[in-house]
């Protein structure tokens, strides 16, 4: 189907399926394997244009939205969420200077960006501050015409790979959130380095690392907005990237679904294709309606995003939600359709599982994107009352 796909949208889903199928599915077993970072793969992605996809022509981009983004982390990640998710993860970490950068700081760092010359992570975690992101410990002092930075951030994506990375730290923390400020810092500046790098369950072709901060001077010019709008940077940050996750969950769910259509009318069972009992057949019929489901709800929240509407908050969460506790429930009926075969490492459906659990839970867990849903209901419902 062809979903309303503008003439771009479906040619940037027919290169990210050749990509995919090329250049992805021979490689993603290694890199889950050995949890290097897919820098051969980045380069194809670079080369492609891909990382420019919603950044402004003015900047080096295609001035896509964020519907052209979901279409190829749809795609992408049907392949390999992990693999895929250096592009959004760059995507992500560039979000803050594209919602609230100067010029300067746009004209300085998008063409790159877009180039694929220089990856980002965006840098709000820490060891004690996860759901409670207004919780964060990391310091920003001003000193002349410089900040110094001080903490450690935690579970960063491309962290140690990006070369451009925005972080939240506190200006003051008297105030709470209203005491954070964003911050844009460089790769190679002195008193910044990656720390432990993280062995995880799934996404591993994709680098988490720590961000650490000791004394780090960065230029004041490289404050993001104002001080004190940290906080709001981050969650602007994170209305619009949600829909990504969606998209990642939904790709890996379409990418589970795919196997299992391929397997269950090849695998023969008392004298039958496994296809053909009405058991399966009922669980693949509610995987491909749910998929189904979660694909509308992904494309609403991108579209609604991209109309320029302000009330974001909501969509993104639905959607998030949504496509991720799908993903989690597809490929775990994939596992269980593939049965044995299912369960072994030379099917990649043990692999998608795996992948899919990080969708609950990063970018907000499902817990807080439901608070963020239900807030938001109770805010409209006064809004309306009022009126
Ligand atoms: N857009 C604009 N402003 C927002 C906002 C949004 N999406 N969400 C909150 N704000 C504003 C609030 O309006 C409030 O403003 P005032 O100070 O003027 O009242 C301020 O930000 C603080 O909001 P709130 O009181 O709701 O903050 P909480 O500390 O209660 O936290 C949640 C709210 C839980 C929603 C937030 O901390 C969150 O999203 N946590 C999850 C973080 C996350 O996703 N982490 C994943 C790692 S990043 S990859």
């Amino acid at each position: 189907m062809d979903y309303g796909l503008t003439e771009e949208q479906l040619m940037i889903r027919e290169l990210c399926q050749q990509i995919a199928k090329d250049v992805i599915v021979p490689v993603r077993e290694h890199y889950d394997e050995t949890e290097e970072f897919p820098w051969d793969v980045v380069k194809v992605f670079a080369e492609s244009d891909l990382f420019g996809i919603s950044i402004e022509e003015k900047y080096g981009g295609m001035g896509g939205g964020v519907m052209d983004t979901t279409i190829a982390v749809e795609e992408l990640s049907k392949a390999c969420a992990g693999i895929a998710l250096s592009l959004f993860g760059t995507g992500l970490g560039v979000y803050p200077i594209v919602l609230f950068g100067n010029e300067e700081q746009k004209q300085k760092y998008l063409p790159d960006v877009a180039a694929g010359k220089r990856l980002c992570a965006f840098g709000l975690t820490e060891a004690n501050a996860g759901s409670d992101a207004g919780g964060i410990q990391t310091t920003a002092v001003k000193d002349g015409d410089s900040y110094i930075l001080n903490g450690t951030k935690q579970w960063i994506t491309n962290g140690g790979e990006a070369e451009i990375n925005t972080v939240i730290a506190m200006t003051n923390k008297k105030k709470g959130a209203r005491g954070a400020s964003a911050f844009i810092v460089e790769k190679g500046t002195p008193g910044f380095e990656a720390g432990k790098k993280e062995n995880k369950m799934g996404i591993r072709g994709s680098a988490t690392r720590e961000l650490v901060f000791q004394d780090c001077r960065i230029p004041a010019e490289n404050l993001i907005a104002r001080e004190g709008m940290g906080f709001i940077v981050a969650m602007k940050t994170l209305d619009m990237s949600r829909p990504g996750v969606a998209a990642q969950a939904l790709g890996i769910a379409q990418g589970a679904m795919d196997e299992v259509l391929q397997y269950t009318r090849e695998r023969r069972q008392f004298k039958k294709p496994i296809s053909s009992f009405q058991g399966v057949q009922f669980m693949m019929a509610d995987m491909a309606t749910k998929i189904e489901a979660a694909r509308c709800l992904v494309y609403q929240s991108a579209r609604h995003i991209d109309s320029g509407a302000k009330d974001v908050s909501k969509i993104s969460a639905m959607a998030k939600v949504f496509c991720s506790d799908v993903a989690m429930d597809v490929t775990t009926d994939a596992v269980q359709l593939l049965g044995g075969y299912g369960y072994m490492k030379e099917y990649p459906v043990e692999k998608m599982m795996r992948d899919a659990k990080i969708t609950q839970i990063y970018e907000g867990t499902n817990q807080i994107q439901r608070e963020v849903i239900a807030m938001s209901l109770i805010k409209e419902a006064a809004a309306a009352k009022k009126k």
